[in-house]
C-alpha cells in the first residue's frame, strides 16, 4: 500500500499539494484509491465477501464514488462477530500493533495495523497537529490514556513525527501533570476536554496560573464538546483549543481536526477517507449540511478496511472554503453519538447541548452528570452541577440558583428535568473520556 504523505526523515508541517488539492483532484485519487481498497477487502475477507455477494455488487460496479452507495454498510457488530481478527486483511505476521476498545457490554472491538498503516497514522497524526497549530520543537504534553485506547499512542506517535518533545504522560495524577507541565514549560496539551478541565482545576487549587505558562494549544477530542466548553477551556487556560475526531475502528485520532486558523469544523482528511453522511433511520445519503450520522471508508489502511463504517456519530459535512485554504471538507462539530441520544418525554436531547447551557451559566462550575431514572412509565431526567468555588452555596442559594437553571434548559434545550446544584467539588471529575450519563433506569428504586 502507498502512503502519499511520504515525509518519514523529515517533520511533516504543511503540504500544501495534498491540503489545498482543487476538490476535482481529490475526488480523482478517492475514486482511484476506493477501486483499490474495495478490490482489497473482496479479495482477502470473507466477511466482505459474502456481503457483497448478498447485495448483488462486486468491486468492479464501482465506476464513479456515488456507486458507493451500493455497496453494503458495516457495523460495530461486524467486528463483534467476527472477533478477535476475522476482519483484519493480512496475514498475522504482517502486524505490529493491535489496540481495543473495552465497551460496555460483551466482545471488545479489536483493531490491528500493519508496519505501513502505523507509519500512515503517524502522518496523519502530525499534518492534524500542524493543523492545530502545533510545531516541531514544541514540548506536547500528551494526556491521553496509554494502553490499549488509541489515545496515547495515536497521539504519542504523530508528536514524535512532527518532530516535538513529547512527553507520555497518560491520564490521571493530575497535581503531577500541572507540576511537570509547568517544569517542561510544556506549549500543547493533548486530553480529553474533560480530563483538561480536570487539570485546570487541579492547577487552580495548586495556585498555578496556567494562563502564564507557555501552554498555547490544547489538541482535545474522544468525546463530545461544546462551544461553551471551548471558551472556557480557552479562558482558563490562556490557549487556543482545537477539536480533533478519530475513532479507533477507522485509525484513532487523527482522522479529521480543526485548524488553528478557523478553529471551525475538523478537517476530514479525504485523500484517505470517503466520508458520507446518512439518514440514521432511512441510511438514506444526505446533502451537504443536513444532519444525520457520519459513515466512512478507509481508502489506503492494510490491515483492517472498513467500507461504509456506521460510526454513529452525528455531524454535518461542508465542502465550502475554509480560511485556511486547506480543501479538505469539513465534518462540524459531533454534538453526539445517535446512541446516546436521550428522549426525554418525546424530546431529543445530547448530553453536549446541556453541557451548552451549564458551562459559563453564572455561578455554576462546568462540571455535570446527567441521570436518568424511571417514573412509572416514562423516562426521567435529573441534572447534577455545582456552584463555583468562592459564590456563596448555602441552600438556599443553591436551590435558587438550580432554579434558574431549571428554566434555561426548559428555553433552550426544551426539557423539564430536575436539577440538582451541589457544593463545588461534588460532582465526580473526568480522568478520561467523561462518563456524562449515569444510567438507573432499569436498577430497582
Ligand atoms: O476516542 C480516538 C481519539 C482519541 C479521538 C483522542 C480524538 C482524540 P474511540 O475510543 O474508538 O477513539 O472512540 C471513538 O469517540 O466515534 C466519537 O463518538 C467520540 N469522539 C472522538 N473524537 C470526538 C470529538 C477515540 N472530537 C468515538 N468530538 C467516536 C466528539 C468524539 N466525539
Amino acid at each position: 500500500m502507498t502512503r502519499a504523505v511520504a515525509h518519514q526523515d523529515q517533520p511533516y508541517m504543511f503540504d500544501r499539494r495534498v491540503e489545498c488539492m482543487p476538490r476535482a483532484e481529490i475526488a480523482a485519487l478517492q475514486l482511484e484509491r476506493l477501486k483499490k481498497i474495495l478490490a482489497h477487502a473482496y479479495a482477502r475477507v470473507p466477511h466482505y465477501r459474502r456481503k457483497f455477494d448478498e447485495a448483488g455488487v462486486s468491486p468492479e460496479d464501482l465506476r464513479s464514488l456515488a456507486d458507493i452507495e451500493r455497496f453494503p454498510f458495516t457495523m460495530k457488530t461486524d467486528l463483534r462477530d467476527n472477533y478477535p481478527f476475522g476482519l483484519f486483511a493480512v496475514p498475522m505476521d504482517d502486524l505490529i500493533r493491535l489496540h481495543a476498545s473495552s465497551g460496555t457490554t460483551g466482545r471488545p472491538t479489536v483493531v490491528g495495523y500493519t508496519r505501513s498503516d502505523i507509519d500512515l497514522w503517524s502522518d496523519l497524526m502530525a499534518r492534524s497537529m500542524a493543523c492545530a497549530g502545533v510545531r516541531p520543537g514544541d514540548i506536547v504534553h500528551n494526556a491521553y490514556g496509554y494502553g490499549l485506547f488509541t489515545g496515547g499512542l495515536g497521539a504519542h506517535y504523530g508528536s514524535e513525527r512532527l518532530g516535538c518533545a513529547t512527553v507520555p504522560m497518560s491520564g490521571g495524577a493530575t497535581e503531577r501533570q500541572v507540576q511537570l507541565m509547568q517544569d517542561f514549560g510544556a506549549k500543547v496539551l493533548c486530553s480529553t476536554p474533560s480530563y483538561a478541565l480536570n487539570i485546570a482545576e487541579v492547577a487552580e487549587s495548586m495556585g498555578v496560573d496556567v494562563r502564564k505558562l507557555p501552554l498555547r494549544c490544547g489538541l482535545f477530542g474522544a468525546e463530545p464538546w461544546s462551544e461553551a466548553m471551548r471558551r472556557d477551556l480557552q479562558d482558563r487556560l490562556g490557549i487556543q483549543a482545537v477539536d480533533i475526531y478519530g475513532l479507533s475502528e477507522i485509525m484513532g485520532p487523527g482522522v479529521a481536526c480543526e485548524c488553528n486558523v478557523a478553529q471551525n469544523g475538523l478537517h476530514g482528511w479525504e485523500d484517505h477517507f470517503l466520508f458520507e453522511v446518512v439518514d440514521p433511520n432511512t441510511l438514506k445519503p444526505l446533502a451537504e449540511g443536513e444532519a444525520g450520522e457520519l459513515v466512512i471508508t478507509t481508502l489506503t489502511k492494510a490491515a483492517l478496511p472498513m467500507i461504509r463504517y456506521r460510526t454513529r456519530d452525528i455531524t454535518t459535512l461542508t465542502s465550502e472554503p475554509c480560511s485556511c485554504g486547506r480543501t479538505h471538507r469539513r465534518i462540524m462539530r459531533v454534538t453526539g453519538r445517535d446512541d446516546d441520544m436521550l428522549i426525554i418525554r418525546g424530546v431529543n436531547v445530547f448530553p453536549s447541548q446541556i453541557e451548552a447551557v451549564l458551562v459559563g451559566f453564572p455561578g455554576i462550575a462546568p462540571h455535570y452528570q446527567i441521570i436518568l431514572t424511571r417514573e412509572g412509565p416514562l423516562d426521567a431526567i435529573a441534572v447534577e452541577a455545582e456552584m463555583l468555588p468562592g459564590v456563596p452555596a448555602d441552600d438556599d442559594a443553591r436551590k435558587k440558583k438550580a432554579s434558574e437553571v431549571r428554566h434555561h434548559l426548559k428555553s433552550m434545550v426544551g426539557v423539564t428535568c430536575t436539577v440538582m446544584v451541589q457544593q463545588p467539588g461534588a460532582v465526580p471529575r473526568s480522568q478520561g473520556k467523561a462518563v456524562r450519563v449515569k444510567d438507573l433506569r432499569n436498577t430497582a428504586p
